[in-house]
């Protein structure tokens, strides 16, 4: 009886240790931009991984310190200007990783309740059909850390 409890128990322990030890959508290196003087919006960026053999769709965000959050690309239009697009949702390909950063995919913040200071944290829930909600802590950080982006211009 013993035996057959502590096989048992340990059974129980490698599938948590499976389960737990890779989750199907990993975000790493979430960051939000820092808002500027009398703009009150910001943008979220980060890389999300699909570990996972089927893929999945990232469909909301939502913030405590944003009223409204949309999904956005860059595109540049006929005229060779860069413009942001809303898209309802974000693709994530089975066993890729999709990469949100500026010039690209973001994620929108607009309405924001007050100024995101470099050094400071947001949280932001993300909704994704196949995983759920995850929610991520992001830093704030200046603007300066995308400076190449402008002095493109
Ligand atoms: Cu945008």
């Amino acid at each position: 009886m013993l035996k057959k409890l502590s096989i048992f128990l340990i059974s129980v322990v490698l599938a948590h240790n499976v389960y737990a030890a890779v989750d199907d959508i990993v975000i790493s290196k979430p960051w939000a931009r820092a808002s500027i003087a009398d703009k009150n919006m910001s943008a979220a960026y980060m890389n999300i991984k699909n570990n996972s053999s089927e893929s999945d769709v990232l469909y909301k965000a939502i913030s405590e310190v944003a009223g409204k959050i949309e999904l956005h690309k860059v595109v540049i239009n006929d005229n060779g200007v860069a413009q942001m697009v809303e898209m309802n949702k974000i693709v994530i390909p089975a066993m890729q990783e999709v990469i949100l950063k500026p010039k690209g995919l973001h994620i929108m913040l607009f309405e924001i309740k007050k100024p995101l200071r470099d050094g400071e944290e947001i949280k932001m829930e993300l909704y994704f059909e196949k995983a759920g909600k995850i929610s991520v802590t992001m830093p704030i950080k200046s603007i300066a850390h995308t400076a190449d982006e402008h002095h493109k211009h």
